[in-house]
């Protein structure tokens, strides 16, 4: 029996309100209209920006089905859509590609202006949502809203995946592994024997390692307040590993120290103002460049000595690790259909919608990595 055309109730993670845990719901999900998909959604991670929404720092409007990180398959199509049909493996994009605005049209700007996260409404394109639970509207999430069974998109924040993708890994392609590796190869354009730190060993800053390692660095420091993530780092490339916690001094005073004035490369993958400033800081004065990958705290402002930046360091930041997110996430599944790298170390747990909020339990207690779940 057909869905195409008809609601489909399903269920989804709702959050109602900030600081409060996910309810799964029954959710009515409406046909996509014009130039919009819907996909039945079979894997999605936990990334720790969904978080961020759930306390605030990310702000969004509520209520929301969050999640962003995400495979699935097309289950219908609205009027228009051409790229993509029934039966199709998708990459859901936060960070869509409509090849049409002035940012899709530059050779490197990868904030397309249709995307709902710089000036979030929660809705898509056409301006309403496609989400009602118990009655009431409910808002999407960067226009992917992944923690349901079904979602809509708009078609340009759709894309077509290799048929033979294993979707409960490539999920991670739709933001973590993507954002971390582009940060390293595609942002700062690691250089072969170049020094790198990476501060924050999550989902993300992991993936900021294997782009580190895959550009050729010699030296790779992690630096993380939780030391039982020292290990995985190094698996994946770190040569060290260290806690700013062991040391009395400024941790950006120990590695420029440690580097002979400083690195080459900094990431921030953590979304802390007290970071950002030690990432910046560690990088060599007259060469160094930092790159902000972290999500910030809502409205509050960083405050740097400009003298860091007149000696020649650099401070540059990425969504999505500068990845054209249409014509790049199909080439990166493609490659890890092709061995290039691995998602697999990156996913510590596979579980199931049901159990959300223990997921978040665990990435807050800093026990996981990336949880999957699937559907
Ligand atoms: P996750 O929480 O898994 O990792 C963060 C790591 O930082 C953990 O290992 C912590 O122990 C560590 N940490 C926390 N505080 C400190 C500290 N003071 N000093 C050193 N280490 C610390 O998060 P994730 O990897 O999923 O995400 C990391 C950040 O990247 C987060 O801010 C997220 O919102 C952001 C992000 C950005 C983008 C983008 O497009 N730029 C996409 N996705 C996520
Ligand atoms: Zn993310």
């Amino acid at each position: 029996m057909t869905t195409a055309g008809k609601v489909i109730k399903c269920k989804a993670a709702v959050l109602w309100e900030l600081n409060k845990p996910f309810s799964i719901e029954e959710v009515e999900v409406a046909p996509p209209k014009a130039n919009e998909v819907r996909i039945k959604i079979l894997a999605t991670g936990i990334c720790r920006s969904d978080d961020h929404v759930i306390n605030g720092s990310l702000v969004q409007p509520l209520p929301i089905i969050l999640g962003h990180e995400a495979a699935g398959i097309v289950e219908s199509i609205g009027e228009g859509v051409t790229s993509v049909k029934p039966g199709d493996k998708v990459i859901p994009l936060f960070n869509p590609q409509c090849k049409k605005c002035k940012t899709c049209k530059h050779p490197t700007g990868n904030i397309c202006m249709e995307n709902d996260m710089t000036a979030a409404t929660g809705t898509l394109k056409e301006g309403t949502t496609r989400f009602t639970c118990q009655g009431k509207s409910i808002h999407h999430f960067g226009g992917t809203s992944t923690f349901s069974e079904y979602t809509v998109v708009d078609e340009f924040a759709a894309v077509k995946i290799d048929s033979s993708a294993p979707l409960e890994k490539v999920c991670l392609i739709g933001c973590g592994f993507s954002t971390g590796y582009g940060s390293a190869v595609k942002v700062a354009k690691v250089t072969p024997g170049s020094t790198c730190v990476v501060f924050g060993l999550g989902g993300v800053g992991l993936s900021v390692i294997i782009g580190c390692k895959s550009a050729g660095a010699s030296r790779i420091i992690g630096v993380d307040i939780n030391k039982d993530k020292f290990a995985k780092a190094k698996e994946l490339g770190a040569t060290e590993c260290i806690n700013p916690l062991d040391y009395k001094k400024p941790i950006q005073d120990v590695l420029v120290e440690m580097t002979e004035n400083g690195v080459d490369f900094s990431f921030e993958v953590i979304g802390r103002l007290d970071t950002m400033t030690a990432a910046f800081a560690c990088c060599n004065n007259a060469y160094g460049v930092c790159v902000i990958v972290g999500v910030p705290p809502n409205g509050q402002n960083l405050s740097i000595n400009p003298m860091l930046i007149l000696t020649g360091r650099t401070l540059k930041g990425a969504i999505f690790g500068g990845f054209k997110s249409n014509n790049d996430v199909p080439k990166l599944v493609s490659d890890v259909l092709a061995k290039k790298f691995k998602l697999d170390p990156l996913i510590t747990h596979v579980s199931s919608l049901d159990k959300i909020n223990e997921g978040f339990d665990m990435l807050r207690a800093g026990k996981s990595i990336r949880t999957v779940m699937t559907m």
